[in-house]
Formats: structure tokens, sequence, C-alpha cells
């Protein structure tokens, strides 16, 4: 049996996290579209999450200790209300910034490739107004630090058949590059050319749906409560453009490709500096809390559950 997979990743401090807290009491009283075969019992990093937000609180960034950090884990689930084919959805690291270190550093280990060849979708996650949001460089930059990462690496990164599905990059005159800038090692690299990376990894390496179908790839914009109304209304592409110029015209050309913008609050509000919001959460019950804004050809849709953007992934 073909194993489908979807991998669900994100920079430092984008909202991983609190989502699959989020995701657990949904599963636990089924509600929503995904449903889980079975809930894995033993994860700390989760059950930690939960407990966070049932008492009131965003659960803190994961442990950034390299070694102690690693902590996958997937939990195989169904769309369709429980109708769907099982797919599994993978978590590959519980900490950002491991990600950011491995594409500042070019060193992503052949098993996270295999993870991303075994996917055929991902949900990618960027949190609104971090403040480990690297602010976007002037374009020029950032444009001369891709072409330098994107030098040496395409095609070695994925087997051959996947390296070739993506055009060739004219590389800069080296003489440019060299004089321009220095590239940026680990936490510092902009957090849009972090996101290219990723993008351009999920371009070579996620493999093609079992229908034939593109790959695709949800971005979600997290804690979208946090943004003003009128942002808010404009839509999470709207705001990527303002904030990410760079990863927001990847996206907009994104080749293999098929991508779709949620905005998410994994409660609705935020519990963190709202105190009335957060006496009206811990009143109700966790699994109806949370909402989804989905943008799509139709324009900006809202929704309650908070599972879209990965049933979209999935296939939904
Ligand atoms: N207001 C609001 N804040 C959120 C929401 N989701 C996440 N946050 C905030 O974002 C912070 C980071 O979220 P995490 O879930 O820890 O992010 P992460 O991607 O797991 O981060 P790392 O563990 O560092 O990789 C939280 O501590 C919250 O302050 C949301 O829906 N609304
Ligand atoms: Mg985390």
């Amino acid at each position: 049996m073909i194993r489908r997979s979807i991998v669900l990743l994100g920079g430092p401090d984008s909202g991983k996290t609190n989502y699959v807290g989020r995701l657990w009491p949904s599963f636990q009283k089924r509600k929503g579209v995904l449903r889980a075969e079975r809930l894995p019992n033993d994860i700390a990093y989760v059950d930690g999450a939960v407990e966070y937000l049932m008492r009131g609180s965003f659960a803190p960034r994961s442990d950034r200790n390299l070694e102690v950090g690693r902590a996958d884990f997937s939990i195989s689930v169904r769309g369709a209300n429980g109708k769907g084919a099982l797919t599994e959805l993978m978590v590959p690291d519980i900490s950002g910034e491991l990600w950011a270190r491995a594409v500042a550093t070019s060193e992503i280990s052949q098993e996270w490739l295999d993870v991303l060849k075994e996917a055929e979708g991902a949900v990618v996650f960027v949190r609104a107004l971090s403040d480990q949001n690297v602010k976007p460089l002037d374009w020029v930059t950032a444009r001369n630090i891709l072409r330098l990462e994107a030098k040496s690496k395409d095609a070695e990164d994925c087997d051959d058949s996947v390296a070739e599905r993506v055009e060739p990059e004219q590389p800069p005159p080296a003489q440019e590059a060299q004089d321009t800038i220095a590239l940026p090692s680990g936490p510092d690299l902009p957090t849009q050319v972090l996101l290219c990376e990723l993008l351009r990894y999920l371009v070579l390496c996620l493999a093609d749906r079992a229908d034939g179908g593109r790959p695709r790839v949800a971005v979600v914009v997290a804690a979208y409560d946090l943004l003003d109304p009128q942002i808010r209304a404009g839509g999470p592409m709207a705001y990527l453009r303002r904030e990410f110029p760079l990863f927001a015209g990847r996206l907009a050309d994104t080749g293999r490709l098929d991508v779709k913008l949620f905005g998410l609050s994994v409660v609705g509000g935020d519990l963190a500096a709202d105190d009335e919001f957060r006496s009206r959460f811990l009143e109700r019950d966790i699994s109806e809390q949370g909402w989804v804004f989905v943008e799509d050809g139709d324009g900006l849709r809202p929704a309650e559950d908070v599972m879209l953007p990965i049933a979209w992934a999935m296939g939904d």
C-alpha cells in the first residue's frame, strides 16, 4: 500500500507547537474534518502544549537544545470527516531553529530529505508579528543570498530525477556576490529567505500526489488574530506581500506546487495579552474555539475548523 504523508514545517516561533496542541482536543472529541485513527499517548511535546492551552496560555517555544529538541512524530489521519484516505501527518522536528540552522548552513540531513520525498504535501507556518522574524533585507541583497545558496545545492539535495524538475537558476557573477554580501548563518538568516529556501526544498523534493496532481502546500499565517482587522481583511497573501515580499513573489510562481494561503488563530484571540478574551476562552470547550481564513480564487472565507489547512494539503 502506498503510504501518503504530509509534513508540517516552519521556522522558529512560527506557531507549530500551539497548532498541534490545539488539534489534539479536536482529535479526541472527533470534531473537525480530520479524524485521527489512533492518538499516540506518549508524546510529551503535544501533552505539554495541550496542558498550557487548557490552562489559558500559549505553549512556550520548544526546547532549543539541538539534541533534546528532536522529537519527530507522526499521526495517522483521515480527511472528509473520517471517510478519506489514510494519511500520515509528519511533524519532523519540534524546533524551528533546527530548520533555520539547517537551511542557513545547507545541512539538511538525509533523514529530513527522505521525509520530504515521501510527502505529497506540506503545511508551512509563518507567524504574524513574531519578534523572531528577521526583517526583510532589500530585494537585491536577499536575491543575492538566495542565488548563493542555490549555487551548489540544486543537484545534490534530492535525487536527480527530482532535481531535474527545477529550472536551473543563472548563477550570479561570482565576483559580484562576494563583493556585495556576507552570507548570514544561523537564525540571522532573514525570515523570508528562510521561507524561500524551505519552498525550494519542497519544490525539489515533494512527491506528486497519488492522483497525479501537483503537491499541495498550505501556507499558514499563524496568530492572524494579532493583526489589525483592516490588514486581516486584506487576506494572508496581502500580509505576506507587505512583510515578506520576496517570499510572496515566490509563492506567486511556484511551478509544480499548488499553494493556498490560510490565516489561522488557534483559539480565536490572544491569550497572552487580552485578559477579557482569556476569561471567555476558559469558559468554553477549546475544541470549539479558533478560526481560520481561507484564501482562494473566490476571495477570503472565514471558517471555524482549524484543521482545514491540513485537510486541503491532504487533497480534500
Ligand atoms: N495571538 C496568538 N499568538 C499565537 C498563536 N499561535 C502561536 N502564537 C504565539 O506564537 C508563539 C510561538 O508559537 P509556537 O507554537 O511555540 O511556535 P513554534 O513554531 O513551535 O516555535 P519553535 O518551537 O521555536 O519552533 C506562542 O508562544 C504564542 O505567543 C495564535 O493563534 N494567536
Ligand atoms: Mg515549537
